[in-house]
């Protein structure tokens, strides 16, 4: 036994052993999901390259504690993958720092804790016993003692660190600062990496929360009050008061593909006519930034703006909120959210808590197979036809948001389920963007009569809306041949529209309405159609059917559109014609769309709805009262 380990330096005796077990527990336990070629790579090299670098921390010791702080590493590393192991058993999903201090959670373990011990546990500390065992026998005159040595250690556990983070951004570009899923960020920079960056997000968050002393609010009201708050109520004030909202995110749908043909063939048959029989916004754009779809559900239910970098949804999970869900649960009404995904993507199941969803039925409530799903995961088809046993047993009224996702980027489509012909271009992703953007209307046109089939059309109103761009700028030569016009920053602006169909079933006064409107105006929008009137809250949106405000949509990068003009890039456009105007001409909105991403984001970063308290009236009592 001394011969094996006589010249190697213990801790790298102890790194290996650690380093097989983590790997055993990654790809049996947590069953990570491995795609490709470079991520089993990644899989196999991130174990190795992570314990290396802690455990060669003892190098900086006398050998004797090299000894002991190696046994005592063994030790806690075991344990920190122990208790991601049994949390991960239930939830399906790794610790957080806010998990740690969310007893709820670990109220939900309760009594089956038990049952999440297993028996083949204790095989999880089998290297912790090898290495107490052998670290009696091994030779202290082995231990790295000389200057040159330590160093060696250092850098080689760096540079293999280093090595594992840029094949993990290779292989999920904008790992980091996207932080989508923290299955990825596992599958690629490992649990206890993944632990120090979450340790990073938190504390972060943590030191500009501690800093705010909820000053900033009054000023904050006082300009949404002034510019955003409509003096006259809606002529659909009311409208649906009592009804269920039914919302549809229609994953990556955009604006250009709505009334549009393939080779004689619509793409959007079904919202084609939707459209007709509802109000629609032909100049509505989505305002969302990194965190794509959860940014879309961000602004939608919150009306504040995303952040310039990162995921609200990851970012500021904990903050107080005045989310639709939470305002509307204090007028009767249940809430739920439909998606077909993992439910960590996104953070959801963390932050659906945060806007105060009741429940959250995700892909653990679908039946998924090989045969019933398309790329991410289940097909909208699917989706949606299992989703209305769920609909129909939940109580009235209720507000639910189906979110698509067949549409998603890279649109693959099995030819047998393409309806229309693929686009001909450079792009294979536009070509294929618009069969996938059909099989989305399709099974969208097929949960419509499924819910008149199950009654629950009658009671409700249904809120379409685009999440988010699918075709971004490197599709820009594509996207001109598409639009038979050159894309210009401009018309980039434009190509950020989405479409917005406000359906009310039997309401036969319906148009398209052209102003300018963003996913900021769904909230105050949805409230008043509910007959639910602000008293006061801080948000940045504004009720789509009033018309006494100047409409103001801003984008996260900073650029807006204005009835008059769009501002992209320090240029200033006239929105009708797309011509270069002076500067001036967009000057003073300019620095009024800056102050309302500024003010946004202190809300968010100060986590300031702390110290604010929003307030709801039913607007038919206001009536009775005046
Ligand atoms: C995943 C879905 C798509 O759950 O919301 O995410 P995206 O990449 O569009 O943000
Ligand atoms: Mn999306």
């Amino acid at each position: 036994m001394n011969r094996i380990i006589g010249k190697t330096p213990f801790y790298a005796i102890a790194a290996m052993l650690f380093a097989v077990k983590t790997y055993l527990v990654y790809r049996f336990i947590f069953d990570l999901d491995i795609e490709n070629g470079l991520q089993e790579i990644i899989l196999a090299l991130n174990p190795i390259a992570t314990s290396l670098f802690f455990f060669s921390l003892v190098v900086w010791f006398k050998p004797e504690k090299q000894v002991k702080y190696t046994r005592r590493m063994a030790l806690i590393g075991s344990f920190i993958l122990y208790f991601n192991v049994v949390y991960f058993r239930f939830f399906s999903d790794f610790i957080t720092v806010p998990v740690l201090f969310q007893t709820s959670n670990v109220g939900d373990l309760g009594s089956s804790f038990l049952s999440l011990l297993s028996i083949i546990d204790p095989l999880l500390f089998i290297d912790v016993v090898i290495i107490y065992v052998l670290s009696k026998r091994v030779s202290l005159d082995a231990q790295p003692v000389l200057k040159r040595a330590k160093f060696r250690a250092a850098v080689l556990s760096i540079a293999l660190l280093v090595g594992n983070v840029v094949l993990a951004e290779m292989e999920r570009p904008m790992l980091f600062v996207r932080t989508f899923d923290r299955e990825y960020l596992v599958k690629n920079i490992g649990v206890f990496n993944y632990h120090l960056y979450d340790i990073a997000l938190h504390s972060k968050s943590k030191a500009q929360r501690v800093m705010a002393d909820g000053s900033e609010v009054k000023e904050i009201e006082q300009y949404t009050e002034e510019n955003n708050k409509s003096k006259q109520p809606s002529d659909l004030q009311g409208i649906a008061k009592d009804k269920n909202v039914i919302l549809i995110s229609a994953e990556s749908l955009q604006t250009f593909v709505l009334n549009e043909e393939v080779n004689g063939k619509e793409i959007t048959p079904f919202l084609n006519d939707l459209v007709e029989d509802s109000f629609y916004f032909s100049n509505f754009y989505h305002q969302t930034e990194q965190g794509k779809t959860s940014d879309s559900e961000w602004i939608v239910d919150t009306s504040l703006y995303p952040l310039s970098r990162g995921a609200v949804f990851f970012t500021n999970s904990e903050n107080e909120t005045s989310a639709t869900p939470e305002i509307i649960s204090d007028y009767g009404y249940t809430s739920a959210v439909f998606h077909a995904n993992n439910k960590s993507f996104w953070n959801r199941s963390v932050m659906y808590d945060t806007l105060g969803y009741d429940h959250f039925y995700s892909e653990e409530a679908y039946d998924v197979n090989d045969e019933n799903s398309i790329g991410w995961g289940l097909t909208d088809k699917a989706f949606f036809k299992q989703s209305i046993k769920y609909l129909e047993a939940m109580e009235d009224p209720y507000y639910a948001k189906f979110i698509t996702l067949t549409n998603h980027h890279p649109f693959n489509l099995p030819e047998e389920e393409q309806s229309i012909d693929k686009y001909d271009s450079n792009s294979k992703t536009l070509n294929n963007y618009v069969t996938t953007v059909r099989y989305m209307d399709e099974a969208i046109e097929q949960f419509f009569e499924d819910l008149k089939a199950s009654g629950e059309y009658e009671d409700s109103i249904i809120i379409i809306y685009g999440d988010h761009y699918g075709i971004s700028e490197n599709h820009n030569k594509a996207m001109s041949q598409f639009l038979g016009k050159e894309i210009t920053p401009y018309e980039h602006v434009q190509l950020q529209r989405v479409p917005l169909i406000v359906h009310i079933p039997g309401y036969e006064d319906t148009s398209t309405i052209t102003k300018v409107s963003g996913q900021m105006d769904l909230k105050p929008t949805i409230l008043s159609m509910l007959g639910i009137e602000t008293i006061h809250d801080v948000d940045f949106g504004t009720d789509l059917f009033t018309n006494d405000i100047e409409p103001l949509v801003v984008l996260r990068n900073g650029s807006f559109i204005t009835q008059d003009v769009v501002y992209t890039a320090d240029k200033c456009y006239d929105r009708e014609t797309g011509e270069e105007l002076d500067m001036e001409t967009c000057e003073p909105t300019k620095s009024q769309a800056q102050s309302e991403l500024r003010y946004s984001d202190s809300l968010i970063y100060g986590d300031l709805f702390r110290f604010y308290s929003t307030g709801y009236q039913e607007f038919e009592e206001k009536n009775k009262a005046n």
